[in-house]
């Protein structure tokens, strides 16, 4: 029976990641540990989202830089270019293709309901551009290009499986079985992790640098960011999101690197004050980032290891891209010779 279930067909999952500032501890205990996690029991592809990135301005010298350092994170933080694909996004041209005919499939009034839009407008009201709103178009190729099963992601991206499976759902309904339907993967304590500014908000790395602690971050600026995190004032160590969102944000954070749960954290904890607190979550995460750091900044040295990386990834994701494409092109009636 065992041996029965060894020569099962993995099944494919996608996850991708912005270049678009320093990667976070959020995107970290949010997405990029459970890559690590899940990468063995999966076909995985982990792509470097470089042309949603480009739905607020960058700049592109820092955008350049950015994408290299984040396939170098990557495989620090252990996926394998050998066993996972590995690559960036504007090296498959089947991404942008996929999505103008995905654009035909979905509605106005769908796009408009995301919370992602209407968020990045309002802190971007001088910049509300058409690809900011069609973004989760996009994102559907993306997963849908590699007829995706799997897709771990911050909970801040739910909505965007959501439309996903909806125009997946909807094209099948008219041309047949054409794309397989995606499931999201998103862990419950840890989706999403809040700034430490504003632990009513998300970290994310387009905002303050003092919101949020970057993977890359030196130990002692890890230290000085978690001592000024925002908590409350009534001193008690408790798993409470609802009425104490930066102490549940710390525990959070503590009990994610550290494999444990924040309830098991706070009682740990119980009886000591906030600054024991930081100082443990400080800690435990220099301790679990150190190793990623030293492996990161051997491989940052090697461009010609990461071009190859790149340029291997990309050749094997557009052969699986280019597949599902055809066959999108033939459904639909595009005259193919
Ligand atoms: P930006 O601020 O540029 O929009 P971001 O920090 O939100 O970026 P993304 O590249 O959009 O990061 O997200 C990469 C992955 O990290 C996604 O799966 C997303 O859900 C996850 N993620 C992002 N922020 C958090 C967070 N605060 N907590 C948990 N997961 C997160
Ligand atoms: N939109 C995602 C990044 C992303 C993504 C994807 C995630 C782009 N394409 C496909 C999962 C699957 C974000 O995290 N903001």
């Amino acid at each position: 029976m065992e041996q029965a279930n060894e020569t099962v067909q993995k099944k494919n999952l996608f996850s991708a990641i912005q270049p678009s500032g320093s990667i976070t501890l959020g995107n970290y205990v949010g997405a990029l540990r459970n890559f690590v996690l899940l990468h063995e029991q999966y076909n995985c592809l982990f792509c470097v989202a470089d042309l949603h990135a480009l739905t607020l301005r960058q700049d592109p010298a820092a955008l350049r830089r950015n994408s290299a350092s984040l396939i170098a994170l990557y495989l620090a933080c252990g996926l394998d270019p050998e066993k996972n694909i590995i690559y960036c996004q504007s090296h498959v041209p089947e991404h942008t293709e996929l999505a103008w005919i995905l654009n035909c499939f979905t509605y106005m009034g769908e796009l408009s309901r995301m919370t992602q839009f209407k968020d990045k407008s309002q802190k971007h009201a001088d910049n509300i551009n058409a690809g900011l709103f069609t973004y989760p178009v996009l994102m559907a190729a993306d997963i849908l290009l590699y007829q995706t099963h799997v897709v771990p992601v911050g909970a801040d991206q739910k909505q965007h499986l959501e439309i996903c499976r909806d125009i997946a759902g909807r094209f099948n309904g008219i041309y047949g079985d054409v794309f397989t339907i995606p499931e999201g993967y998103i862990s419950k304590t840890t989706a999403r992790i809040m700034s430490l500014t504003d632990p009513t908000r998300k970290m994310s790395k387009s905002d303050a640098e003092d919101s949020y602690v970057a993977i890359l971050d030196a130990p002692d600026v890890i230290r000085r960011k978690f001592k000024r995190a925002v908590t409350d004032s009534d001193a008690e160590i408790r798993y409470d999101p609802e009425n104490k969102p930066g102490v549940s944000n710390l525990l959070s954070i503590l009990s994610a690197v550290k494999g444990t749960t924040p309830q098991e954290e706070a009682q740990a904890l119980a009886g000591q004050g906030y600054g024991a607190l930081k100082e443990a979550t400080a800690q435990a995460v220099i301790d679990t980032l150190s190793p990623i750091q030293a492996r990161y900044q051997e491989l940052i040295k090697d461009k010609e290891y990461i071009n190859r990386v790149l340029q291997e990834g990309a050749e094997k994701a557009h052969a699986i891209a280019f597949r599902t494409l055809r066959k999108v092109y033939k459904k639909i009636g595009l005259y193919q010779v």
